[in-house]
């Protein structure tokens, strides 16, 4: 079959499949690794992604992309097998963060645009030589007093914009992951005004550069309370209104959105989108790309112990098959007490 950006696409959000995002830059990493005393060398990090990859469970069935960093997109396994090609024999499509990261941005305190554009064609093209298929770019807006400003919404969107117009040139389906942050002690209804504000701008700057949206898949957050809100929305309240405020903005041409887990706990996450999903009626796919929601659970299990790594992958299959199940509202609560 040919490949095409659309068939890519589709692809990503095949029914019961979403992505895992394993592209953590350095310092995440490190932080992750903090977590369970485990020291972060090029060793540590190649193992533990290794582990999740030989996940054939979760990633034959449930997986349908992995979101990898540069370090891990040149990596070989322990047997000298690339982690790319254990990807790909696992049916599972890889793909690369090629954002540099949220850097603060000058003249607006407290605000952050995502840089990376300089020399992105050519390392999109090496990419695609490595067998990325795909590709990421976060821009963070955070919502506090005062911001998000429109300046640092639309400078993210245009850099977005950029970023897509480009991947899709060099034959790479582009994710869009504007993510308006949950950290804060702002209420739903604030979430729903920025996450409408942010994704107008960015759909606006997707047109003017000419972005194909048949073959573009779109990362958000949920509309959501802020962590620190005291009056915590519930799930149906946050999938409800995360498709009412969706419906207003994003083209039906989007094959699918792909959702962040952005710091809620794994079941929440999963929760959500199987709420989503149980309401229905709208025209795209809605799957996940967790990072945090994913690999929370196997990342503790394993604790950087050889003798966890299978119930380590145990719990990644879990959470990967909860969620997949979540893609089409067939995940019950009784599941995670089974498990
Ligand atoms: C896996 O974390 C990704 C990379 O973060 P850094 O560039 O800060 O190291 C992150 O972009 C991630 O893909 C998304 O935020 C989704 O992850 P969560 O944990 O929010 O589901």
């Amino acid at each position: 079959m040919t490949e095409t950006l659309e068939s890519i696409a589709e692809a990503m959000v095949a029914p019961g499949k979403g992505i895992l995002a394993a592209d953590e830059s350095s310092g995440t990493i490190k932080k992750r690794f903090d977590s369970i005393n485990l020291e972060s060398t090029e060793d540590n990090r190649r193992d533990y992604r290794e582990m999740l990859f030989r996940t054939e469970e979760a990633m034959k069935n449930n997986i349908s992309g992995v979101i990898l960093y540069d370090e891990t997109i040149r990596q070989k396994a322990k047997d000298g097998t690339p982690l790319v090609d254990l990807i790909k024999a696992a049916g599972s499509i890889p793909g690369i963060k090629v954002d540099m990261g949220a850097k603060e941005m000058a003249g607006f305190p407290g605000e952050k645009i995502t840089e990376g554009l300089d020399g992105l064609r050519e390392r999109l093209a090496e990419y695609y030589d490595l067998g990325a298929r795909f590709a990421k770019w976060r821009a963070v807006i955070d919502i506090a007093d005062g911001i998000p400003t429109q300046g640092c919404i639309e400078a993210n969107a245009e850099a977005l914009a950029r970023y897509a117009a480009l991947c899709q040139e060099q034959k790479i389906v582009p994710i869009v992951e504007p993510e308006v942050l949950m950290d804060g002690g702002h209420d739903i209804d604030r979430c729903d005004e920025v996450t409408e504000a942010a994704l107008r701008t960015v759909f606006a700057r997707l047109a003017a550069h000419r972005v194909n949206l048949e073959g573009t898949i779109l990362k958000p957050n949920m509309v959501i309370s802020g962590k620190k809100c005291t009056k915590q929305a519930s799930v149906e309240e946050v999938a409800a209104r995360t498709i009412a405020c969706f419906k207003k903005v994003v083209p039906a041409a989007i094959p699918g959105i792909v959702y962040l887990s952005g710091g809620q706990s794994d079941e929440d996450a999963t929760a959500h989108l199987n709420a989503m999903n149980a309401i229905g009626g709208f025209p795209w796919k809605m799957s996940f790309s967790y990072g945090r929601a994913l690999q929370h659970a196997p990342l503790t299990t394993w604790g950087g112990k050889a003798e966890n790594v299978a119930a380590a992958q145990a719990a990644f299959a879990h959470r990967a098959k909860m969620n997949g199940l979540a893609t089409q509202a067939g995940w019950k609560k009784d599941l995670e007490k089974a498990a």
